[in-house]
């Protein structure tokens, strides 16, 4: 038997027709909620009205009202999802399309860095000086007055001094190292003899600068005290260097020199890698290139470290690394080295 649509079941039915139709125009999701609260929220929703009036309607009514009303909400909520899962579906693909990769393009390359020529000279020195029994250490380049200067028998106004005038941190007191020579004392104020020891680092100077003169260049000193220990240990010692470095057929002189710290004191040359000795522009027609300072320990500074200078004897050399690299790699401006020229750099690695 069929029964005559109550106005309930036809505003339901209209209902139905128009939540679906308007679902089916929503692109954004605060949208779909609100469209969701409009029919199915608990207070307001049109949907909960029309169940909220069921009690007022005669029995068999308000039965076949309530089946319809039920069927239209699962209908509802069922739409309501499946519009959700489209819409996110969609946000997903353009999200994809969004951040596309062309795995086609080229990727971007990396510049590699260059080792370097100061840095690769002083690896160098490591490994030649670590052959022959020498360790590494290293030192501050903000020292002391003491450590620079009066440990090493330079007292205050001594006129060696003059020789390695000084960027002042606190006049009198702190400054920026001149030299690597305060390492030999702060080595020795740490270890017992037997020493055998290098500092490769950085020196500041108040320099007039030009093509073979920095004001912050660097050094490597060598240290070693032992029982035993003589100036034709040291001349050895700088030999080798200069062989490793420079060829097997290098010869090497000393010069009388005067360093407040070693006495003897040397200067040490090696005969001109471009000419071997007969004289040319790079050795300023002499033959010989310098090398660095050295010398005997000076027993004043043995014993203001605590060391007996009748028991315990040393040498100590100091070299400028800028002045090796030069000449390995025929550098003929020391300013490269720190000018920050890529073309230049670029050519070691
Ligand atoms: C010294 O600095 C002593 N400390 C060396 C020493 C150590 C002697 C241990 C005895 C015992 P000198 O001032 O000569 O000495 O410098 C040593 C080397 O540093 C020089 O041979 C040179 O190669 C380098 N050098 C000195 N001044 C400069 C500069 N302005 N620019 C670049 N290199 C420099």
């Amino acid at each position: 038997m069929t029964t005559a649509q109550t106005d309930e079941e036809r505003r339901l039915g209209e209902m139905r027709a128009r939540a679906l139709a308007e679902l089916a125009t929503i692109e954004a999701s605060d949208a779909l909620e609100e469209w969701r609260t409009r029919y199915l929220g608990r207070e307001r929703g049109e949907l909960t009205s029309v169940l909220k009036g069921l009690g007022k309607l005669p029995g068999d009514d308000r039965k076949r009202v309530g089946q319809a009303a039920n069927e239209v909400k699962v209908a509802l909520e069922q739409a309501l999802e499946a519009r959700r899962g489209e819409l996110r579906q969609r946000d997903q693909a353009s999200a994809l399309e969004r951040e596309r990769l062309d795995v086609t393009l080229p990727g971007r390359t990396i510049p590699r860095g260059h080792t370097h020529p100061l840095s690769l000279v002083t690896r160098d020195l490591a490994r030649i000086f670590r052959q022959m029994g020498f360790e590494v250490y290293q030192g501050p380049e903000v020292e002391t007055d003491y450590y620079n200067f009066q440990a090493l028998n330079i007292p205050q106004d001594h006129p060696a001094r003059d020789m390695q005038d000084t960027f002042w941190v606190a006049p009198g007191q702190i400054l920026l190292r001149t030299q690597t020579s305060p390492n030999q004392i702060r080595i020795m104020e740490k270890m017992r003899p037997p020493v055998r020891a290098i500092v490769p680092g950085r020196v500041y100077r108040n320099e007039a600068i030009d093509a073979s003169h920095e004001a912050v260049f660097h050094q490597v000193e060598g240290l070693l005290i032992d029982e035993t220990c003589t100036m034709a240990e040291l001349r050895g010692v700088v030999e080798r260097l200069a062989r490793e470095l420079f060829g097997a057929n290098r010869k090497v002189r000393f010069r009388p020199s005067y360093f407040p710290f070693t006495e003897p004191s040397a200067e040490f040359d090696m005969d001109c890698i471009n000419c071997n000795g007969a004289g040319c522009r790079i050795c300023k027609y002499s033959g010989w290139l310098e090398m660095g300072g050295s010398g005997m320990v000076d027993p004043r500074v043995l014993r203001g470290v605590g060391y007996d200078p009748s028991v315990y004897r040393g040498f100590a050399f100091g070299l400028g690394i800028e002045r090796i690299a030069m000449l390995r790699y025929g550098i003929d401006d020391i300013r490269y080295f720190a000018g920050n020229d890529l073309r230049f750099l670029r050519q070691f690695s």
